[in-house]
């Protein structure tokens, strides 16, 4: 028997004492470890290491440990280079420090522009009446150019997507539009943004200059200034890739694909620049080898999303898959993420991301993707398919 084995630790999100899932509940779904934010904070302030070890006493009295922080969420101004950047780069710093000295050693960010991860429907129908989030292509197109009426939207999307939208457009009522339009930018769970659509067509106004070159840029910007200060605190920063992985009403996305993430590390090489391996997020460009991914990224992976996404004809649109199902191949993905930790001699926290919202949860409210039986489901899934790889390979588990 091999003595090296090292299983991920589970882990499930929790939104703080506000969710409607308990902790007490996520301890008997089976996971030993939280996800978590000073959701309550607004972006850009410090977060304070009395408020930080106080989140984590409470985690700690449900039998639990807080093994990541997911999100940091990185300003506006960050983003964009604004002449207030060095400040809120050093906001940035602080909380970094306070994190670390309170023993939290992954913290994950995004970089996209305005929106976080994105959809279009939070209750598409599967065939056993469980709840899907779908993100629809077409829909996008109809609320980009027929809602917000961003100028120029319709040179941004192919000529039979245009005829699509129009067609969705003119069947939906002013409720459905309505619906549709809070779906895309009123903020889902963690965003930590939420506009109103005139607000959100000004604020995409403040990217005018910005493509995806200058993005690039302020991000490793960003990264150059942060990662000796995460180093010095103990703490790797994870980067979680675009949701979905290409650019929507104009906005520039640079975290997308494998060269997009690799050109990052090469860079800036330190140790505290990392990667938070969405499965759901990647999955949704077929150019994306999920699979050969963990295997060249591997010792950048600090954190890992487990979901997987069924890719649209269209190649943009996709809905969320239950976790064995879809595109991403997810045994395939687990036996290397074993071997990867294996390699390191190391164990990485992973998270069953979203779920179906079905069963009981189907007449609660719920934070869109996070209810608990579907996450549930797939925790059960992921964790029964990483002790059968490794017991077929003869390890201890
Ligand atoms: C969605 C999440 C994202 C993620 C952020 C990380 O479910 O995966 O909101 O937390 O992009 O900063």
């Amino acid at each position: 028997m091999k003595s090296d084995a090292m299983p991920m630790i589970q882990t499930m999100r929790w939104f703080g004492p506000n969710d409607p899932v308990r902790l007490a509940d996520i301890r008997q779904a089976g996971a030993t470890g939280i996800v978590t934010a000073l959701h309550e904070l607004p972006n850009g302030a410090v977060w304070s290491v009395e408020d930080i070890q106080a989140r984590k006493e409470m985690i700690q009295a449900a039998g639990l440990s807080w093994d990541v922080v997911e999100s940091v969420p990185v300003h506006e101004g960050i983003k964009t280079g604004a002449p207030n950047r060095a400040d809120l780069i050093d906001a940035y710093s602080q909380t970094l420090r306070n994190l670390g000295a309170c023993g939290l050693r992954v913290v994950t960010y995004n970089f996209m522009p305005l929106l976080d991860w994105t959809r279009t429907d939070l209750a598409y129908a599967m065939p056993d009446g469980a709840l899907a989030l779908r993100f629809d292509w077409s829909a996008v197109a109809a609320y980009d150019q027929f809602i917000l009426k961003r100028p120029g939207a319709v040179d941004d999307y192919a000529e039979t997507v245009n005829r699509q939208a129009r067609v969705l457009f003119d069947a939906m009522s002013p409720a459905e539009r309505t619906v549709l339009e809070r779906t895309i930018i009123a903020g889902l769970p963690g965003s930590e943004e939420s506009f109103t659509s005139v607000q959100f067509l000004e604020a995409i106004g403040t990217y005018r200059d910005i493509n995806a070159e200058q993005l690039r840029r302020n991000h490793l910007h960003f990264l150059a200034a942060i990662c000796p200060v995460a180093e010095e605190a103990g703490v790797q920063l994870v980067v979680h890739p675009d949701d979905p992985p290409f650019p929507i009403f104009g906005l520039p996305r640079v975290v997308s694909t494998e060269a997009d993430v690799t050109h990052l590390f090469a860079q800036v090489p330190s140790p505290a620049n990392g990667l938070c391996f969405c499965a759901g997020s990647f999955g949704v460009r077929a150019d994306n080898d999920l699979t050969g991914m963990v295997r060249r990224l591997g010792d950048r992976i600090g954190f890992v999303h487990l979901r997987s996404v069924q890719r649209e004809a269209d190649g943009r649109s996709f809905h969320e898959a239950a976790h064995l199902e879809g595109n991403a191949g997810m045994a395939s993905l687990v036996a290397a993420l074993c071997d990867i930790s294996d390699a390191q001699g190391r164990r990485i926290p992973m998270r069953p991301d979203h779920g179906h919202q079905m069963l009981d949860d189907l007449t609660k409210v719920t934070n869109p993707g996070y209810s608990l039986l579907g996450r549930m489901r797939g925790l059960a899934e992921l964790r029964g398919l990483e002790r059968g790889i490794r017991h077929a390979r003869s390890e201890p588990v």
